[in-house]
């Protein structure tokens, strides 16, 4: 069987000074057809200079597999897991279940409910296994807290998010200043 050794690499990110060529982010998700909600959160990562890998583990398809990839997964050197899933969503807390490491999940808009089921799932962890849930469909703020968390440990992090804020406030500026004419 695949080892999570042997997990599909995504392509190399940009290279920051925190950056060991080991990738520090999982990014999973229960089923390829996750992959475009991922998209944003994969493209803040390559922004940020963020080693990361890309997987799919299925809670349901590949259950063992899932377990495997979460356990071995800080031993890796991995510090933070992204887990998209949709309907019973049960990926991030499966993985949370299976690791120490922190585990964010991203509940994807993949059935009749509008993602509210994936919303639900995930948010919903039994005390003790806890799973850091963003909105639905966002990969974007998965990816940024993702950010944040590294920055604990790397202060390169910190300053790029620091930056990145700032260029998100001055673009309200300057649509406010467009609007005023
Ligand atoms: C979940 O079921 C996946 O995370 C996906 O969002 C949803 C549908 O999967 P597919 O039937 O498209 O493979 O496990």
């Amino acid at each position: 069987s695949l080892r999570p050794q042997e997990a599909p690499k995504a392509p190399a990110a940009q290279k920051s000074a925190a950056s060991t060529g080991k990738a520090m982010v999982l990014v999973t998700m229960g089923s390829d057809s996750d992959l475009p909600v991922l998209k944003a959160g994969l493209d803040i990562l390559e922004e940020f200079g963020v080693d990361y890998e890309i997987n799919i583990t299925s809670a349901h398809r590949t259950p063992s597999y899932m377990g495997e990839v979460a356990a071995a997964a800080a031993e890796r050197g991995l510090k933070v897991i992204i887990a998209a899933a949709g309907g019973a969503a049960h990926l991030p807390g499966m993985m949370a279940s299976h690791t120490p490491l922190p585990v964010i999940g991203v509940p994807v808009k993949a059935t009749h409910l509008d993602g509210q089921d994936s919303l639900l799932s995930i948010v919903q962890m039994p005390r003790g296994v806890p799973v850091a849930t963003v909105g639905i469909n966002n990969s974007t703020n998965a990816a940024l807290l993702a950010i944040r968390i590294l920055g604990s440990h790397y202060p390169e992090f910190l300053d790029k998010m620091r930056q990145y804020q700032l260029t998100m406030e001055e673009g309200v500026y300057a649509k406010a200043e467009k609007l005023r004419g």
